[in-house]
């Protein structure tokens, strides 16, 4: 747990890759607004570039992008308390993402199970970007000296790549320059998983539409894809113990208790011994409720392009203002000449 008092800089982002699913808000936006509302100083990035690593049609990315700012400012990002922006506005990150390749090793790279699923068997065939994407996931957090970076529980690989790339440049270099960043995966479900399968986590391009919750999802959507959700045939578990084995059980429990803000100690209690017919309905009530403010809001907001641009814009330059002097000062220490840049 973090220290409340301890004065933080926050970074992340969502790829704009498809519409937001309910994961990334229960697992990110949420969290990334409770950390607006502590006070910290933070920095939110829609990563456009991380989403072209695999194929995104050009006006669908157009539109993903200005969909995702939507999502942060729908769930409470206020754009003059955090930095809200869209990474492709701020050439920083790809400029230092090129450094710390030249850090990264290809053997760290190679370990990465994001990469590995997403290439699946046809690795050939994957483009170089989908390969290093974490130089520029470390990039984007490293190139605003954050400290601390909010995600979901897939990520942590990915996190612990950045910490490794940070450890080596300051070593390389023999300075203390990057900070070596901590992770915030903190509550008891940390990841979200399909709704189809259990053991699969809940992702934006999954093939299948009924494997998530998409934040634009009508009241209608969201109660046949819980009604279609998988289950078992037990009724549910009434203890941490007795959820071994019962991944479908795991996740609708893990999703009401994100939803109601409660432990899952008192959603088993709650929903012990029932079947999963009624988790269904009260989990679907539960889910309109929170996601209905939201979708609409977003679509408010969709209908005001230009507004949203100008938000991204201004989030660029405050972006800007942080990152630019970062990466000068990390082209002086590795020896590079910039003698036009101011
Ligand atoms: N299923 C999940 N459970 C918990 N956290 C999740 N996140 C995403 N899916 C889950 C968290 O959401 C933030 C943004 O993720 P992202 O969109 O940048 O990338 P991703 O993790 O690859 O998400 P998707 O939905 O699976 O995207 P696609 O389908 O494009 O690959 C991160 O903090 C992530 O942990």
């Amino acid at each position: 747990m973090n220290n409340p008092t301890e004065k933080m800089r926050i970074f992340s982002g969502i790829q704009p890759s498809g519409i937001l699913t309910l994961a990334n808000y229960l697992c990110a936006l949420k969290r990334f607004v409770e950390l607006q509302d502590a006070g910290h100083e933070c920095v939110y990035c829609v990563v456009d570039l991380h989403a072209m690593t695999v194929w995104q049609e050009p006006v669908a990315l157009r539109n993903a992008i200005r969909h995702a700012a939507a999502a942060f400012l729908a769930a409470g990002i206020d754009p003059q308390r955090s930095i809200l922006f869209n990474q492709s506005q701020v050439p920083a990150h790809a400029e230092l993402a090129w450094i710390l390749n030249c850090v990264a090793r290809m053997g760290w790279m190679g370990r990465m199970t994001q990469f590995k699923e997403k290439a699946g068997k046809d690795r050939e065939n994957a483009s170089v970007g989908l390969f290093t994407y974490p130089s520029l996931m470390a990039a984007d957090i490293l190139v605003y000296h954050a400290t601390h970076v909010p995600v979901g529980d897939d990520q942590k690989q990915h996190l612990e790549l950045t910490r490794d790339i940070a450890i080596k440049f300051n070593h390389d270099y023999r300075l203390d320059f990057f900070p070596v960043i901590e992770p915030i995966i903190e509550g008891e479900t940390t990841r979200i998983m399909s709704l189809r399968d259990g053991t699969r986590k809940m992702s934006k391009s999954d093939a299948s539409d009924y494997s998530r919750i998409n934040l634009t999802d009508t009241a209608e959507q969201i109660a046949k894809k819980i009604r279609r959700a998988r289950s078992d045939p037990h009724p549910l578990p009434g203890s941490e113990f007795e959820l071994t084995g019962r991944p479908e059980a795991r996740n609708l429990l893990g999703i009401y208790a994100l939803l109601a803000n409660s432990s899952m100690e008192s959603v088993l209690d709650r929903f012990g011994g029932k079947m999963f017919s009624q988790l269904k309905s009260e989990l679907t009530e539960l889910a309109v409720a929170v996601l209905e403010p939201i979708s609409s809001e977003m679509k408010r907001l969709a209908d005001d392009p230009t507004e949203l641009d100008r938000i991204l814009g201004s989030g660029a330059e405050r972006a800007t203002s942080v990152a630019e002097p970062v990466l000068q000062k990390t082209y002086d220490i590795v020896g590079l000449l910039q003698s036009r840049r101011p």
